[in-house]
């Protein structure tokens, strides 16, 4: 007899940044967790769940996890988009969560168990100028990383998204009722990516993985540019060099360059990714667990993936709680065509809520032999961080027209 849903909440927190989470009980009391935070729009998701999507589940079994999915899906006439895919998300990964807790075993089995024994995994450098690059992925290589995002300034701004100068921290969504906004210039930026790129693969040398994002804010002729122009450097990839709904347009950029490419943070649904995968347009697909639907959804893209030989690197900024992080694990355990998984990190109070069975050794990460996820959230913790308004920077170019994100 499978046990029912018994109670849907919705938890938002806001330890040092937002988000929010999924706790869905069963009638036997068993709960799972899901992470349901979409950076500067959480609260549309709290809504979406809390008013729409958990009086529709009450009642229902909770270990009908594909059904419940396609009942989300299909059964509402809106489909598709963030806020609605990262409620399905949420569900799923709860669901998940309930499974496995229920039969004593860590999801990862219940996907067919481990292909491989660790996930390599990469986090972020930021350096407004070389050395300080230098110093900042030295620190990194230090902690065991073995793969390295390498942000940097540019010359004659003021400020660049993912990026600090000195040893300030960073934290991408700054608090307030409304955006910062920051100048950019493409040309200073196209100027200073190879030089300063090129230095540091100099520093470095041949072993270290090192990635770089161009945060979806190039042209087609400009992204390749870039990309060629990078080829010494030997990146693992160089990410979201034009936006991302644009995808045909990344055959002009494939054509001049044999840089790895990697999108698709923003997608949600294989709907969204499946030309740019059968077109081999990337060979790296960026979706998010929990932005994607969850691990039915995103085990759904890796499979098609897989067929065209593109790997999965999901999303993992601190913007998706330590939920996400270990469901993708768990995906990334149990899945052959799985890479890399990103691994920002956290700030300090995101464990007093969090408590996360994954580790880090030595440049990969395991999802740990918990049942279920491995993720528990300390309810009182989180009620004493409550919401507030926070987002990411915008940028305009020099004459005030707004930049793509
Ligand atoms: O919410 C958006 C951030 O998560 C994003 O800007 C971070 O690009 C990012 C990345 O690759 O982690
Ligand atoms: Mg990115």
């Amino acid at each position: 007899m499978s046990q029912l849903i018994d109670a849907v909440d919705v938890i938002v927190t806001s330890p040092s940044r937002n988000y929010v989470v999924l706790k869905i009980t069963t009638s036997d009391g068993v709960v799972g967790w899901g992470d349901a935070t979409l950076n500067g729009r959480e609260l549309a998701v709290a809504s979406y769940l809390r008013d729409h999507v958990g009086p529709t589940l009450v009642g229902k079994a909770a270990d009908r996890i594909e059904d419940i999915w396609q009942y989300l899906y299909r059964g509402v006439y809106w489909r598709r988009g963030p806020v609605t895919m990262a409620a399905i998300g949420a569900v799923d990964l709860a669901l998940w969560d309930i499974l496995g807790k229920t039969l004593g075993v860590p999801v990862h089995r219940l996907l067919g168990g481990a292909v491989r024994d660790r996930i390599l995994s990469y986090t972020h450098a930021t350096g407004w100028d070389l050395p300080e690059l230098i110093d900042s992925v030295e620190a990194r290589r230090d902690q065991g990383f073995r793969a390295v995002r390498a942000q940097f300034g540019v010359p004659g701004l003021d400020k660049v998204y993912g990026v600090t100068r000195g040893a300030a921290s960073y934290e991408p969504a700054g608090r307030g009722v409304g955006p910062a906004e920051e100048t950019w210039d493409t040309p200073a930026y196209l100027r200073q990516a190879p030089t300063i790129l090129t230095g540091l693969r100099e520093h470095v040398g041949p072993d270290l993985h090192l990635l770089h994002d161009a945060h979806h804010r190039l042209n087609p002729t400009e992204a390749g540019r870039l990309a060629r122009s990078l080829e010494p450097v030997d990146l693992y990839w160089l990410e979201d060099v034009i936006p991302a709904e644009n995808q045909h347009l990344l055959r002009a950029v494939r054509d001049k360059t044999t840089t790895p490419l990697a999108i698709g943070e923003v997608f949600n649904t294989i709907w969204d990714c499946h030309e740019l995968i059968s077109e081999r347009l990337v060979d790296y697909i960026r979706t998010a667990v929990s932005h994607v639907g969850g691990i039915s959804h995103l085990r759904k893209i890796l499979a098609f993936a897989e067929v065209y030989q593109v790997k999965g690197g999901p999303h993992g900024p601190s913007d998706v709680s330590p939920i996400s992080i270990a469901a993708s694990l768990h995906v990334g355990l149990a899945t052959t065509n799985f890479a890399i998984q990103e691994l920002m990190g956290y700030g300090p109070l995101v464990s007093e809520v969090f408590q996360a069975s994954y580790r880090f050794d030595d440049g990969y990460l395991h999802p740990g032999d918990a049942p279920g996820l491995g993720v528990t959230v300390d309810e009182q913790a989180a009620a004493r961080f409550p919401y507030e308004q926070a987002y990411l920077p915008i940028a305009r170019d020099r004459d005030g027209t707004m930049k793509d994100w």
